[in-house]
């Protein structure tokens, strides 16, 4: 298990290493078509974290609340697509973890800046919690907190680096987790950021 009594969860350490400058190329087309922006929480409050999707649904929240959407609301556009690159890597590391056939629908992309977190929170917008969720760090490490099923259980310290992947299922599929503020650094290959990717099937 990733943390002692967890279960369904496994970590991947380097698995998307030796893909990272496609990966890399596949996101900059992303971005340029639907740009990283901060959305807004329903209370009101600008997030850290920059996003956007690619796939056939992306993540929204705004003062209406959290959803998936088909189109991006800034341009009114469909989300682009899923890169290969992408999705083969989601799909190869869900199988390696014990969930074959996993299908993602929406790819949420992150950006985190020095100081930039995410509190803890539940993933509960998606119709089929049996999926798993698969998660990629690129650039600066991170500490990922670990929660349990009420928020106020204790949170593990579980540090994410640069290529790694986590496949999130099972009963852990619904814990609480969170990002400490990311700390101040410089990466060789993404500078002064982290970019995490979380695949999902939303539908
Ligand atoms: C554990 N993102 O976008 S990815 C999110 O690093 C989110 O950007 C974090 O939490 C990030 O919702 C963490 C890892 C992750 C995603 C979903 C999970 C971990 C999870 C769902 C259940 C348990
Ligand atoms: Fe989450």
């Amino acid at each position: 298990p990733l943390v002692p009594g967890s279960t369904g969860s496994t970590l991947l350490r380097g698995f998307a290493l030796s893909r990272v400058a496609p990966l890399l190329a596949a996101l900059d087309a992303i971005v340029q078509a639907a740009p990283l922006r901060h959305m807004a929480t329903p209370g009101g409050l600008r997030m850290s974290v920059a996003m956007s999707n690619c796939g056939q649904l992306g993540w929204v929240t705004d003062t209406r609340g959290y959803r998936y959407v088909r189109q991006d609301p800034d341009g009114s556009a469909p989300w682009p697509p899923m890169p290969p690159v992408f999705l083969e890597l989601a799909r190869e590391a869900a199988a390696a973890a014990g969930y074959p056939g996993f299908m993602p629908d929406a790819c949420l992309l992150n950006r985190y800046v020095p100081g930039a977190r995410m509190a803890l929170h539940q993933d509960k917008d998606e119709c089929d919690f049996t999926a798993p969720i698969v998660s990629v760090s690129l650039g600066l490490p991170a500490t990922f907190l670990f929660g349990g099923a009420l928020r106020a259980d204790r949170a593990a310290r579980i540090v994410l680096l640069h290529g790694d992947v986590v496949v999130w299922g099972g009963p852990d599929r619904l814990r609480y987790h969170g990002v400490a503020p990311l700390k101040d650094g410089q990466h060789a290959v993404l500078g002064a950021q982290r970019i995490n990717l979380t695949f999902r099937k939303a539908a």
